[in-house]
């Protein structure tokens, strides 16, 4: 089954919302395989934002991700990585939908709340970033038959 990171930013773990934000993912019938709540050193964070570095917002989304804990979780299910982003609303919580967690809960590109990979293969590099492979757990939800069609 497919697999995506999903980390709830500080603004989401300070502003007291990572229970609605995990809600969220739940209820649109994606698994918990894994969560944590953390805190990101400088060194993890230049790495899961290497692509970033150069760009002019690089020092802030830095210092933005290493402020307070996050909780990071890997959700599993089928397109795990493009269900996760949709329902995460797009990059710029400004311009997202409604419905979307960013289009509810935020309002800048700046305090977007959530983190979400944006292909399989990063899923796979940043899932291997953020866990260690006996904290991924591997069980059967028995409601699966009700959320996903065999
Ligand atoms: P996403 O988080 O939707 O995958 P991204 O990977 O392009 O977006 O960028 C990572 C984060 O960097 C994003 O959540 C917010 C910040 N960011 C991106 N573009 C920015 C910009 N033009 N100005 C300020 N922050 C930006
Ligand atoms: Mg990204």
């Amino acid at each position: 089954m497919d697999q995506t990171l999903i980390l709830i930013k500080p603004d989401g773990v300070q502003r007291s919302i990572a229970g609605t934000i995990i809600d969220r993912f739940e209820r649109r019938g994606l698994k918990i395989a894994a969560m944590k709540l953390m805190q990101v050193s400088k060194e993890l964070a230049n790495k899961h934002y290497g692509i970033h570095e150069g760009k002019p917002f690089f020092a802030d989304l830095v210092s933005y991700i290493t402020s307070s804990p996050i909780v990071a979780m890997v959700l599993e299910g089928p397109n795990a990585v493009d269900v996760a982003r949709n329902s995460m609303g797009e990059t710029n919580a400004g311009k997202a939908a409604p419905g979307t967690i960013r289009g509810d809960f935020a309002l800048t590109i700046g305090r977007n709340l959530v983190h979400g990979s944006d292909s399989p293969e990063n899923a796979v590099k940043e899932i291997n970033l953020f866990f260690k492979k006996e904290e991924i757990v591997s069980y059967e939800r028995n409601n699966d038959p009700w959320i996903i069609e065999s």
